[in-house]
């Protein structure tokens, strides 16, 4: 099934450069171009089986020009993209400094300095199952440890290089313990591993002036090494994502890029594979200007939430503080500005990675804790709307974002209007809304109370809009969730701006 959906893919996708702001749709209607009665036949045929659920085309990404006929494995994307929201933790003996993972290299620290924590990294209070726990009761359904990042530390045990975590007093292979939580927990176990290396002496840039002679230095050996450690990260702790990183220097080139992405394709092929493997990721906006020209399965929005598409698979990382590794004090972000984060991200169709620090000795603070299990609670109440959505029709406000799944739409109420004013969706029929994690309705259950009355939001139609009229007592003073049940599977519907 996999296979054939791929194939028909790359009939449509031949020479075509995807927009971004196009609907899924888009890429069946290409297949029209060629087949125009075909087409014709086939949405008359989809008109007149509404009730069946459509099946979308294949997503564009893949391994970019050099290899047209590998395509993003649809299956694993999708599953990824229905978990919508992740953990991401950037951690190294550089938290004995509590200064910026990689950056602080020759900045803050000096190099020597730097290159020596790793002799005292002794997290003795790390213990992989309560990261995990509490990554999973925030809610999140992937995590993404650093294996390295550009300071070329390997928080695991690697064969290819002695500056890792094997060489540390704490000894013991962090990474494997990680992803043995994850499998134990049920929780997609992934991996960060920068491209870029300021500290190995091939690697051919220096960061910050660092005085080591690039004239010794020889991409193809650390290339080499490279390969090396990620199919290591494949094979040996079953990685299902990798979030490269670092390709923006001069040292990484396109064809690398194409090639690493064929390697890891080729030693799974489920991997889910980001777009900083390669050079089209442009700028903070993290998505990729030419899908068909450079490799990548997705987006990357860095510190921001992508803009709305439905098109391009995309996931926003975001710090829950402002550095990425840990940092004393740091300034914490509201629990509220969290789950708006979530909500807004997942409305324009995107994955949210939030990213936290821990501490030297190997716990996650406690004031950080506190926020994820705050955020879990609020999403396990509205998880209908959450897991296995998609973002759209209607596109995000400040106020307001939506999802849908199936023929349900889920509008996330940000603000504190008590009517919910959107435009009417032409064709679709509503049958009842819910207002999620309502007292009342769980109230309903007991007989003595109308049900009726207070299970369901009242809807009023009037001028081709939908009006939901929310209660005067809301669930939640952070945002609320109307459930709104339809005829029609929502994901046919045209985008709408608000
Ligand atoms: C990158 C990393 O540098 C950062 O440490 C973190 O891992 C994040 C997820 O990804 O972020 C960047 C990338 C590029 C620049 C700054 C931060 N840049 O070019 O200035």
């Amino acid at each position: 099934m996999e296979r054939i959906n791929q194939k028909n893919q790359k009939n449509v996708t031949k020479g075509v450069t995807f927009g971004v702001t196009n609907g899924r749709h888009e890429w069946a209607s290409r297949f029209g171009v060629t087949f125009r009665n075909f087409a014709l036949l086939l949405l008359l045929l989809l008109l007149s089986s509404c009730s069946l659920p459509p099946t979308l085309p294949l997503p564009p990404g893949g391994a970019g020009e050099a290899n047209p006929e590998l395509r993003t494995n649809a299956a694993a994307l999708e599953k990824w993209q229905d978990m919508r929201f992740g953990m991401f933790v950037h951690w190294g003996p550089v938290a004995l400094k509590g200064t910026e993972i990689g950056w602080s290299r020759g900045r803050e620290i000096p190099f020597n300095t730097y290159d020596s924590l790793y002799m005292q990294f002794n997290p003795v209070n790390f213990d992989a199952n309560e990261w995990i726990s509490i990554a999973k009761e925030a809610g999140m359904k992937y995590f993404v440890i650093t294996s390295k990042h550009h300071d070329g530390f390997s928080i695991f045990h690697s064969d290819y290089t002695e500056y890792d975590i094997a060489n540390t007093p704490i000894k013991r292979d962090l990474m494997k313990e990680m992803q043995l939580a994850c499998e134990d927990q049920g929780i997609m176990f992934s991996t960060y591993y920068s491209v870029l290396d300021w500290y190995h002496p091939h690697y051919t840039t220096r960061y910050r002036n660092e005085p080591r002679p690039i004239e010794d230095s020889n991409m193809d050996i650390y290339k080499q090494f490279l390969f090396d450690q990620v199919g290591e990260l494949i094979t040996k702790y079953n990685t299902n994502l990798i979030w490269f990183d670092g390709q923006w220097e001069a040292s990484w080139t396109h064809e690398m890029g194409m090639e690493l992405y064929q390697y890891c394709r080729d030693l799974n092929d489920d991997l889910i594979i980001n777009n900083r493997v390669d050079k089209g990721f442009k700028g903070m906006a993290g998505m990729t200007d030419s899908i068909a020209k450079y490799a990548g399965d997705y987006g990357t929005p860095e510190q921001r939430i992508g803009g709305f598409n439905n098109t391009y698979p995309w996931e926003s990382c975001i710090t829950i503080c402002k550095q990425w590794a840990w940092k004393p004090d740091d300034q914490l972000k509201s629990v509220q500005e969290c789950i708006h984060t979530l909500i807004k991200t997942i409305g324009g169709d995107g994955n949210l990675l939030l990213n936290v620090g821990p501490m030297p000795d190997g716990r996650i603070e406690e004031r950080q804790v506190e926020v994820l299990r705050e955020i879990g609670a609020w999403v396990k109440t509205n998880e209908a709307g959450i897991y296995g959505s998609r973002g759209g029709p209607y596109m995000p406000t400040e106020e307001l974002a939506c999802t849908y799944n199936g023929k349900n739409l889920y509008l996330f109420v940000m603000g504190d209007s008590r009517e919910i004013v959107v435009p009417a969706l032409e064709g679709v029929k509503i049958r009842k809304a819910r207002l999620i994690g309502d007292a009342h309705r769980d109230a309903s259950r007991d007989a003595s109370r109308d049900a009726s009355r207070d299970a369901w939001v009242k809807i009023v139609e009037e001028e081709g809009n939908w009006v939901f009229v929310l209660p005067d007592e809301l669930p939640s003073d952070v945002a609320n969730v109307i459930e709104v049940r339809t005829n029609s599977y929502l994901a046919e519907i045209e985008p709408v701006e608000l």
